[in-house]
Parts: C-alpha cells; sequence; structure tokens
C-alpha cells in the first residue's frame, strides 16, 4: 500500500480549518465581551432564529435576548470558572416581534484557544434535560453485552449496534486506523437498502492531519445538514482582537467545504463522528452516516460520547490482555532458550537445534545467524551469498539495535529475489557483522478500498489558489499488495532485543572464561 499518496493541506494555500468562520445555520454562535456577556460577534443567522438582525444583537448584553434570570444563573458558573456547572443549559429566548413567542434553546459556552468566550445555541427538542441515568442505563446494557464476547470484532459490531439504536442513524460504521494512517471499518449496522462499506479501507488523505488534530480536540463532530448554506460571523474579526477567532472546539463551526463536497460524493445528508482516543492518539472513530439530514440533540451526543468512552476504554483493556498473554508467552520461550544456550559448548546450537528453537521466539519461517563469519541457518532462509550481501546493506544502511521491516523488497530491491522466504525481516545486531536475522516470507493481500486510493483525491487550480477534490466514486476497489510480509508485532519485537541482551551476556561470559583459561 505504499504507493498510496500522503497529502498535508497545511502545505496548500488553503485558510487553516480552525479559523475558517463560518457556521452551520441550525444554531446560533455568538462571542462575548466578559464580564457582562455583551455580544461581541454574532453568526449572521440570528434573525431567523431570534427575529434580531446580526447588527441589532451587537453591544447587546445576554439578560436582553435570554430571560435575565437564566443570565444571572449562567453568569454564576462564569463566575466560578467551571464551565460544567452551565452546560448545557436550556435557555428561553422570545422571538421579536412574536408576542408570546418563545423557543427552547441548548446553550454551551466554551472558551477558545485565544482565552474567547464562545456561546454556541441549538435549539432544543425537549424542554427537559435527558436524565443522567439513562446515559447509565444504556452503558450498562451494552456493557453487559460485551461481556460476554471475547473477539474484536464482536465487539465492535456490538459498539455500531448500541449506537444506531440510541441514534437512529442509516448507518454506523466503526472506523480504525492502521500505522500509515489509513483506516478500515470493522463494523457497521445500516439500512438494508444501503450498500455496505464493511472491511473497506480508506486512505490517510480522506481525513487530512489537521483534521485528525481537531479530531483528537473534538470528541464528537456534527453536521446535521451536509446541504445546508453555511452562515458568516459578523463582523468577520473579533473587535476585540482584529483576529478571526479559533473555532477549534466549536459544535457549529462549518466543516471544510473539501469535507462537504466528500459528504456529497458519498450521499451522505447528516453526519456524527465519535473520535475514540487511546494513549492520547485518535485510534478510531465512530461515524454515523444518514441519507437525509438529522438533528441529534446535545444531550443524546453526550450519551453517544460517553457509551463511545466508556466501552472504548474496555476495548483497549482487551487489547492489551490480548498482547499480554502473548509477551508472557514468549518470555517463557526466552527463558527456555537461554537455559539452553548456556547448556551447549556453542551457544548457537542451542537456538536451532533444539526445542524451542529461535524460530519459535518470533513467529518466523527462518532464521540465520551469523556468528565469527560463519552462517547457521533453520527453516526457510535466503541462500549464503544473498545472506553476506543482506548484512553489508544493513550494515550501512541499518542503525539501532533492532531493525523490523515487513516490505523488505521496497528498501532493499535485491530482496525481491528471494521474497518467497524474505519479504519480512527482523534483525538484530550482536556487534558488529555478528546478526540474528529472522525471515518471513511474502503474503499476497488484495486490500478492499473505498475507491480507488492512487486516485483519492484531485489537485484543481481555481482563482482562490490551489484545491483539493475528494474523489467521486468510493466503488469498491481491489488493490492487490505484494512483496510483504505479515508484519512483525512489537512484542516480537521486545522479544528479539532481549534475546540480544541474553546473547550479548553469553558471549561476554565466555570471553570471560576464555581469558581465565588463558591466564
Ligand atoms: C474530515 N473526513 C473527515 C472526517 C471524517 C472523514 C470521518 C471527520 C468528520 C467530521 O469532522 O464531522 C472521512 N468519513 C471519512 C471516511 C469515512 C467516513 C474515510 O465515513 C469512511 C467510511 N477529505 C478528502 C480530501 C480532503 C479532505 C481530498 O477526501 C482534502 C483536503 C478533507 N476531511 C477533510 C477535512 C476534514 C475532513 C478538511 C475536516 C472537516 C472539518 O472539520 O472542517
Amino acid at each position: 500500500s505504499s504507493n498510496v499518496p500522503h497529502v498535508d493541506i497545511t502545505q496548500l494555500k488553503q485558510p487553516p480549518i480552525h479559523t475558517l468562520i463560518q457556521v452551520q445555520p441550525h444554531g446560533v454562535l455568538l462571542i462575548l465581551q466578559e464580564p457582562d456577556l455583551t455580544v461581541l460577534q454574532a453568526s449572521s443567522n440570528t434573525f431567523a432564529q431570534f427575529g434580531i438582525t446580526a447588527q441589532e444583537i451587537l453591544g447587546t448584553p445576554l439578560e436582553d435576548i435570554f430571560d435575565p434570570f437564566q443570565v444571572d444563573r449562567l453568569k454564576e458558573g462564569l463566575a466560578a470558572d467551571n464551565l460544567d456547572l452551565v452546560n448545557p443549559s436550556k435557555v428561553w429566548v422570545r422571538k421579536r416581534g412574536r408576542g408570546d413567542d418563545y423557543q427552547v434553546f441548548d446553550a454551551v459556552f466554551h472558551r477558545s484557544i485565544d482565552g474567547v468566550l464562545v456561546l454556541e445555541l441549538e435549539p432544543a427538542l425537549t424542554q427537559e434535560n435527558i436524565p443522567f441515568l439513562s446515559f447509565y442505563h444504556l452503558a450498562r446494557a451494552s456493557i453487559n453485552q460485551l461481556e460476554e464476547t471475547s473477539n474484536l470484532r464482536d465487539f465492535c459490531q456490538i459498539i455500531v449496534r448500541e449506537v444506531r439504536k440510541v441514534t437512529g442513524f442509516d448507518r454506523v460504521m466503526l472506523y480504525k486506523f492502521d500505522e500509515e494512517d489509513h483506516g478500515e471499518v470493522l463494523a457497521e449496522e445500516k439500512l438494508d437498502s444501503m450498500e455496505s462499506y464493511l472491511g473497506l479501507r480508506y486512505p490517510e488523505s480522506d481525513i487530512p492531519r489537521t483534521a485528525r488534530k481537531m479530531l483528537a480536540a473534538n470528541w464528537i463532530r456534527v453536521i446535521p445538514n451536509a446541504n445546508a448554506e453555511p452562515v458568516s460571523l459578523f463582523p468577520g474579526v473579533n473587535p476585540l482582537t482584529q483576529q478571526p477567532t479559533d473555532l477549534t472546539h466549536s459544535i457549529l463551526r462549518s466543516p471544510y467545504p473539501c469535507h462537504i463536497e466528500y459528504l456529497h460524493n458519498m450521499g451522505v445528508g447528516a453526519s456524527l463522528t465519535i473520535s475514540l482516543i487511546k494513549d492520547q492518539k485518535l485510534w478510531g472513530l465512530i461515524a454515523c452516516h444518514h441519507l437525509t439530514p438529522k438533528y441529534v440533540p446535545y444531550e443524546l451526543r453526550k450519551a453517544c460520547e460517553f457509551l463511545g468512552r466508556v466501552i472504548f476504554s474496555e476495548l483497549s483493556t482487551r487489547e492489551e490482555t490480548a498482547d499480554y498473554d502473548y509477551r508472557m508467552r514468549l518470555a517463557y520461550i526466552q527463558s527456555v532458550l537461554v537455559e539452553q544456550m548456556s547448556q551447549e559448548d556453542v551457544f548457537i546450537d542451542g537456538l536451532v537445534n533444539r526445542q524451542p528453537s529461535v524460530l519459535d521466539l518470533a513467529n518466523a519461517q527462518g532464521a540465520a545467524i551469523c556468528f565469527n563469519g560463519n552462517w547457521t541457518t533453520i527453516g526457510r532462509t535466503p541462500n549464503e551469498e544473498d545472506l553476506n550481501f543482506l548484512v553489508q546493506w544493513l550494515a550501512k544502511n541499518v542503525e539501532g539495535e533492532v531493525f523490523h521491516t515487513d516490505a523488505l523488497p521496497h528498501l532493499y530491491s535485491d530482496a525481491e529475489r528471494f521474497k518467497d522466504v524474505a519479504s519480512g525481516l527482523l534483525a538484530i545486531p550482536i556487534s558488529k557483522r555478528n546478526y540474528v536475522l529472522w525471515f518471513r516470507p511474502e503474503v499476497i493481500q488484495t486490500v478492499n478500498w473505498g475507491g480507488d486510493p492512487t486516485k483519492a483525491f484531485e489537485v484543481k487550480q481555481t482563482e482562490g489558489g490551489t484545491r483539493l477534490c475528494p474523489r467521486k466514486s468510493f466503488e469498491l476497489w481491489k488493490e492487490t499488495v505484494r512483496l510483504k510480509s505479515l508484519p512483525w508485532k512489537q512484542v516480537e519485537v521486545d522479544a528479539a532485543l532481549e534475546l540480544r541482551k541474553a546473547i550479548v551476556n553469553i558471549i561476554l561470559r565466555q570471553a570471560d572464561e576464555l581469558a581465565q583459561l588463558a591466564q
């Protein structure tokens, strides 16, 4: 998959995403001056939502828009510098010119990265807060099911089923990133009439690095109507700072046009994205799609985020447990190998002539040990001449105590000749020109992509500068991946490093014994 292009949109002349100052029109965004909470900037859809134009609302204190009693409560929360006390709040907005007609909004505050206070208002579908208890029941029910499953895929399947049940989206997917930041749909629940994306892979460029950063900061993103015309902020910059306000943490920020086009091309009318974070890194996403516009109230989104967090922490624990069991097995093999090495006159015999052998330490099909210019091999390996050239290449190109690749021919083209035994290489240099090498054969894999990943986007020149456009077709595109082995697991690499230490110790001890004999 190395011919799949990576893209860094920061290198193109496009505005940084977080300062795009357009807002999705289903809600109202206000930038406020503290402590009076007067309006500095407003999204230009206030007339549609409140019956007051953005011009009129500027300089207005919040009391004039909301119920003053509610504003006092908000101010108390803000004074305590604890936004959790006020988020979310239900606020009543009396519509101008409509008599006693008022509308209820969910109000959510945050401080932008520049420290500016941002208030976002979305029409509330209910006047009551969804009781916390219902989140709890929701999570309990799914966790009970999860306890009964043992494999990762079933587990992911339950997550998407639960999220779909709770939200009613037409399609819910669990999407996991790989080491190259491409991603794969591990689980999917959808309407029968929709085509399936299960098992498909999507290239890294579908979610550029800047977008990933935001997904790691904002655990939940909503686009209730992918066809809605975004609205601007009025005025465009904060009059106090003369800068566009940083909207990284905003709920209503309008998505980058490129992504909207992407959704259109996929036939998506609304989306909800929940980030799955592990060790502070974006591990994957729960991606929800709806064919038509769909509004998900704040509290239900929070419930989904909660569900995502709780369930996902359970999932990472399990992944770690699986690794732990394997690590323990390798540690055991390692200790037996050390024992065997110390029992033999020539330590190498303890690695290749007995059971378990050095092959078992890294689940390899072949291994070769170069010691004092002599090769000892076990299983399927390149011939001696090829091995000699390979260690010369390693000595020149590789540093450190361990080296591993699942695509040796991509790095060292001569290896293509012996790809059937050594498309994968794990190597530990013991000392200058002494090596232990493990090999894995080529495994030809078919990777199913959602559209041709080498044509993931088009670069277009427009008046506004260079623009990237997403692909039009997401139809199944099969890639045959050659010259690659199964990947080495971190636990296997760690085990190889441990073996290196043990061998170095044995060599030192033997040298010591020789020196003593010589005295
Ligand atoms: C954002 N791209 C995203 C997001 C997802 C995807 C989930 C985050 C959505 C959100 O913030 O609401 C991609 N969605 C997918 C994938 C699947 C899916 C892979 O459902 C698979 C099933 N996208 C392109 C190109 C660009 C691009 C060529 O294809 C070029 C610049 C950009 N994607 C892009 C940007 C964002 C994005 C800029 C951030 C949008 C924003 O938050 O403003």
